[in-house]
């Protein structure tokens, strides 16, 4: 280790604004959840996945002389048998998440077509028209609202689907990818299906086989990412619109001490895209004026931030671990929160300052926070209320916190649309110049840097270190979640991280084109736009016909949700190898390791791997990558040694077809 990496080794967030918070913390005996995470050790039991508590004739422990693959528990029950049906509640747990957020969104779509959530609009229709072709919906010359009642009925189905069928967004993988969840019979039929088999099979005295067990583990995960993330992602862009990139700024400095300071936190973006237009209502800015403040600031935390940030360059102060250290800023005068990834402490801390905790989800309360309800039916009498909260609260802030201002420029917006433009515009969008930038040799390959941020680890530190080596080696990242969190509020989401970091393949890619080394695609459940991306470029040709066998690669350093192991499991089932940090949740059972990683991989070509060590996983991840290069029978990677001179179109030739172009909507 050398002294830099000591430092961080020793801190408790690798950013340095967050840090400065958790010192002031310390000085003041405010505990976070570093502190906790410092006292509370993982149980040795239950983190290997090595306790069953399906029944009450239990728990039964597999340690010590029990430790072993053969063990049995009250019931017969193997350590291969509990550690896989403990993965794949995990999985199914992930699932509900994403799938019920996605509900929403459907049922307000429906509503929206209807007329009956008057708030909303389909912002756009180009996007909602692609999605009717998907789903074999007729848009020709009807009416955008029934063209968007029948979208979203069709996409209902797929949480209930009983009978024959599957998910109507498989047919958009590639076809080899599809036959090989056929031959698997790991095609998902409904979301819910999938859900409550997976809890069904887990219980007592169900499926004792581990390999079946995880092949429904798959299954279901499938159903998240083909169905209940797909499905999000592509209603809230037809509601709100597709992103295109945008210049905003990340971490705590975007707090303002002149200014009204409302956050949004959580993972929906209903209420959160309400908001975006109430605070700049001139009655509500006039209304913060009477209290004394410039204006009213909105920022974001977690994936409602990502959501917000990525329509409308809304501020981010950061993911997980940044929420009670944004209260310790002393500057937030509300934080209205959503569905998950939201820590109960907040209530309990916020006491502490001055901030106002709103939960506005009929499905999620803590104790000890105000509660305003949301519903789409009055979305925007809901959210000026949540606004007067915050401006009410604002003559109430106290000297007390510590009041950082350092921010970071941050580029974020790359959905599948814009990618496919930004290489060729909009008449000639493709995948080919990333497909050919890669087949040279200029890119190495892709990485998908997702997932959470952790208290157990210098939080950010891995995704920082992972980001910076994998471009140094000519690797393009695409994040999302607090993963892309964690690379904005470090400075790292602008195009001269690529001058200054990026290897040279890479950088001359990012410089033609104009983008950052590191593509911010958005929020979790837009892990869905990397499928549909790998399925592009299958499509596109050159490189492997399918997901699998891509030089590509999906890692989550610092994940700790359940959502996280349902996302991974569900790129491992499409065909890409994934890497995740920390200690593998399944480690007791040897059996279980290995056919997550070997016997998925010869079936899938994708795996799930837990590798604690950061320098393991950037060699694993590169080694996968080089790999696909060889069986894909590409050029051998040597950095700043092209095969071929193709230059991807730049910005003054894209300007030149748009001039061209008719006047259109969205930007594809
Ligand atoms: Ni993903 Fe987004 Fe963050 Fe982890 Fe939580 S906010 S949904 S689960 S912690 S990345």
């Amino acid at each position: 280790m050398d002294k830099e990496t000591k430092k961080v080794a020793k801190m408790k967030s690798a950013n340095p604004e967050a840090e400065k918070i958790v010192e002031w913390g310390a000085e003041h005996k405010i505990e976070t959840c570093f502190e906790r995470a410092d006292k509370m050790k993982p149980c040795p039991i239950g983190a290997p996945g090595a306790c069953c508590k399906v029944c009450h004739m239990g728990p039964c422990r597999f340690v010590g002389k029990n430790a072993e693959e053969e063990a049995r528990g009250i019931c017969g029950a193997t350590l291969p048998t509990i550690a896989a049906r403990n993965l794949l509640r995990m999985i199914a747990a992930g699932t509900s998440a994403h799938s019920d957020h996605a509900r929403g969104m459907a049922f307000t779509l429906l509503d929206v077509a209807n007329g009956e959530a008057k708030d909303f609009k389909i912002k756009d229709v180009r996007k909602l028209y692609r999605v009717a072709g998907y789903l074999d919906v007729e848009f020709e010359g009807r009416p955008v609202n029934d063209v968007a009642r029948d979208v979203a009925t069709k996409l209902i189905e797929d949480f209930g689907r009983q009978g024959k069928g599957e998910l109507y967004f498989l047919k958009r993988a590639p076809k080899k990818t599809q036959e090989r969840w056929k031959k698997w019979g790991i095609a998902p039929r409904g979301i819910d299906r999938e859900v409550v088999e997976t809890m069904h099979r887990t219980n007592i005295g169900v499926d004792h086989d581990p390999d079946h067990l995880l092949l429904q583990g798959l299954r279901t995960s499938l159903a998240d990412g083909w169905g209940g993330c797909m499905i999000s992602t592509d209603i809230t862009d037809i509601l709100f619109g597709t992103p295109m990139p945008v210049k905003a700024e990340a971490s705590f400095g975007i707090f303002k001490e002149d200014e009204v300071n409302l956050v949004v936190h959580g993972h929906e973006p209903l209420l959160a895209e309400m908001i975006v237009d109430v605070v700049s209502e001139p009655e509500m800015i006039a209304y913060a004026k009477s209290k004394g403040a410039k204006g009213i600031n909105l920022g974001g935390m977690c994936c409602t931030a990502n959501e917000i940030l990525m329509r409308h360059a809304i501020p981010t102060a950061g993911g997980f671990t940044n929420q009670e250290l944004g209260i310790m800023t002393g500057l937030v005068d509300a934080l209205s929160v959503d569905v998950q990834c939201i820590m109960p402490a907040i209530t309990e801390l916020s006491k502490k300052f001055h901030t106002k905790i709103i939960t506005t989800s009929e499905k999620a309360k803590i104790q000890g926070a105000i509660h305003v309800q949301f519903d789409e039916h009055r979305a925007k009498e809901v959210a000026r209320e949540i606004v007067k909260i915050a401006i009410d609260n604002y003559t109430n802030r106290k000297t007390k916190g510590e009041h950082i201002t350092e921010k970071f420029p941050v580029i974020a917006g790359f959905s599948h649309e814009y990618i496919e433009y930004m290489q060729g515009g909009r008449w000639r969008g493709s995948f080919r110049p990333l497909n050919d930038a890669i087949m040279a040799g200029r890119i190495r390959g892709v990485v998908g840097l997702a997932g959470c941020d952790n208290p157990r680890v210098p939080s950010t530190g891995l995704h920082q270190f992972l980001a910076t080596e994998l471009i140094k080696n000519d690797v393009l990242i695409v994040s999302t979640g607090c993963g892309s969190a964690a690379c904005g509020s470090s400075g790292y989401l602008t195009p001269e991280m690529a001058l200054e970091n990026a290897g040279p393949g890479l950088r001359e890619v990012c410089e033609a084109i104009g983008i950052p080394p590191i593509l911010h695609l958005g929020s979790c459940v837009d892990n869905s736009r990397i499928l549909t991306i790998a399925s592009a470029m299958a499509e596109e040709g050159g490189l492997s016909d399918e997901i699998g066998g891509m030089p590509a690669v999906g890692i989550a350093p610092e994940w700790m949700s359940e959502k996280a192991i349902a996302i991974g499991c569900y790129f491992a089932a499409s065909g890409v190898p994934v890497i995740f940090g920390g200690d593998s949740p399944v480690e007791a059972s040897k059996e279980v390791t290995r056919i997550m990683t070997e016997v998925w991989f010869e079936r899938f070509k994708g795996s799930l791997h837990f590798e604690p060590d950061p320098e393991k996983i950037l060699a694993m991840a590169l080694d996968y990558i080089d790999k696909a290069r060889v069986a894909l029978k590409l050029k051998k990677y040597e950095q700043g040694k092209f095969a071929t001179e193709k230059v991807l179109m730049d910005m003054a030739a894209r300007r030149d077809i748009e001039k061209a172009a008719k006047p259109h909507i969205g930007i594809y």
